[in-house]
């Protein structure tokens, strides 16, 4: 029976690759997830007959379409603009929007099609979707982007809607984005519809803790994980990648409990500071001020800059990638294993390449997947939308206490199923299996569309 399944999965996933081909991050991110519900299919022979799998892998819809807009010397400039709605069965689409140089329709695609069970995992009614353009803000001036951001909604308001699709921050998008999208949204539309997108400025329909979730929930998600070995995080030192929203509040979040950080970077290479990362001089560098990660090693006489240098050399108990796709793979693990690595927790999406996590498996290194483990930033979102809905403003301590169940719940329902289907201690397996089980009961229940 399971190798019948086995078949029938590997099918769905050949034709998934054939359709789309010379995407490979949508593919790698598909395999995991294919792979790992075999024994939930091999369970339910429905989901075969009604072809869910089938219907999973093809996004609903995809919008790609021309952001032109003019930069500060006058020069017209062309970008592409993307929004992939994956899946909305259990809600309104939900996810990110990245503005980064190597944006394709490939990346909005994987990172649309993990969204769909990250969200499913929050249990907050929230389907899955991303968005955003191969638009570089790196040394553009205020004016410029906010420029692009008015031209990107232009087109992409249509879409839009706080019942509809709900867009975020991801790479290169933070409040300051936000905030010119919902300006232009507002304009277009002439409605003040506050959920129309979340990430907002404190003050005009933000909610709190929104900016920290993503890093504090992934920690919260690495103490559970901790707690199942009678571990916990104090006293542990970390080794971060990234200097942005999820790796400046992982690592405040470390230090709050007691951790200490010992490394943070970006993409011209990473500073290691053996006194601990000083949280208020990386904000102020890095989003306050907008420079290069190398001016924090400048202004601080405990750390150094290594330029274009591999961070996962560095030792420590727990490794955090917080930056992008793919950027720690099998050498990179075989080094954290052999410098004694206790626990790796994506930050980003799917930045571990799948050798990289068998690595850490065989190795018994618990391996948290990003799907559960920075859920805490969508989760956080979808408080916002709530608060928006009821037009409440709930304070930082409840706020950051529902945050922190949530990535419990998440935890437990991950190591649960992964008992359930036969791979204890498999948070990969657990976490697509629980996902997963959300969505096609969903889509089950509401017929073939
Ligand atoms: P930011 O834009 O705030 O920061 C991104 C960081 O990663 C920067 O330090 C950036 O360096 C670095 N980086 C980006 N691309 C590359 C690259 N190709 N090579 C090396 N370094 C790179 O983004 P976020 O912190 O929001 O996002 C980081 C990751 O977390 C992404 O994978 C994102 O999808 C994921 N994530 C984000 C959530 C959120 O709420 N923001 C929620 C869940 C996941 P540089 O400045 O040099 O480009
Ligand atoms: O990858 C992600 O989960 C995000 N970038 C956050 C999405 C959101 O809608 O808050």
């Amino acid at each position: 029976m399971q190798s019948d399944t086995k078949n029938y999965v590997a099918s769905v996933y050949e034709e998934a690759v054939r359709r789309s081909p010379g995407e490979p991050e949508f593919h790698q991110a598909l395999h995991e997830v294919l792979d790992s519900i075999v024994p939930v299919l091999a369970q339910h022979p429905e989901y075969e007959r009604a072809g869910i799998l089938e219907r999973l892998v093809e996004p609903e819809r995809q919008v790609m379409f021309r952001v032109p807009w003019q930069d500060d010397s006058g020069l017209v400039r062309v970008n592409r603009g993307y929004r992939v709605q994956f899946n909305s069965a259990l809600g309104p689409y939900k996810g990110g929007l990245r503005f980064h140089s190597s944006v394709n329709l490939g990346i909005m695609k994987f990172l649309g099609f993990e969204q769909i069970f990250k969200n499913a995992l929050t249990g907050q009614g929230i389907g899955g979707g991303k968005g955003g353009s191969d638009f570089d803000p790196h040394g553009l001036g205020d004016a410029e982007v906010m420029r692009f951001c008015q031209s990107w909604m232009t087109e992409a308001y249509r879409h839009l809607g706080d019942y509809t699709d709900v867009p975020a921050g991801d790479i290169g998008v933070g409040t300051r984005e936000i905030g010119y999208l919902f300006g232009q949204y507002r304009r277009i539309a002439n409605r003040h519809e506050a959920g129309v997108l979340t990430g907002k400025g404190i003050g005009w329909g933000g909610a709190q803790v929104r900016t920290e979730a993503t890093g504090y929930g992934a920690v919260y998600f690495l103490k559970s994980m901790l707690e199942t070995r009678g571990e916990s995080v104090e006293g542990k030192t970390a080794i971060i990648s990234g200097s942005g929203n999820v790796a400046t509040y992982a690592i405040e979040k470390l230090h709050q409990l007691g951790a200490r950080a010992l490394t943070a970077s970006d993409s011209t290479g990473y500073v290691i500071d053996s006194e601990g990362i000083d949280v208020a001089l990386l904000k102020q560098v890095k989003e306050v001020e907008r420079l290069r990660i190398s001016a924090y090693a400048d202004r601080r006489s405990s750390a150094r800059f290594v330029a274009q240098g591999r961070v996962w050399e560095t030792p420590g108990d727990i490794a955090i990638p917080a930056a992008t796709q793919n950027e720690l793979g099998s050498d990179d693990a075989a080094a954290l294993i052999r410098n004694g690595v206790v626990a790796v927790v994506e930050g980003a999406n799917m930045p571990c390449t799948p050798d990289a996590v068998e690595l850490f498996q065989e190795s018994s290194v618990l391996f948290a997947p990003g799907k559960a483990a920075n859920a805490g930033g969508v989760a956080t979102s979808a408080l916002e939308m709530a608060q928006n809905a009821s037009r409440e403003n709930w304070d930082f301590e409840s706020s950051e206490a529902r945050l922190r169940d949530i990535i419990c719940q998440i935890h437990d329902a991950a190591f649960d199923a992964a008992e359930r289907y036969g791979a204890p201690g498999d948070y990969v397996v657990g976490a697509n299996a629980a996902a997963f089980v959300r969505v096609a009961d969903a889509m089950l229940a509401q017929g073939i569309i």
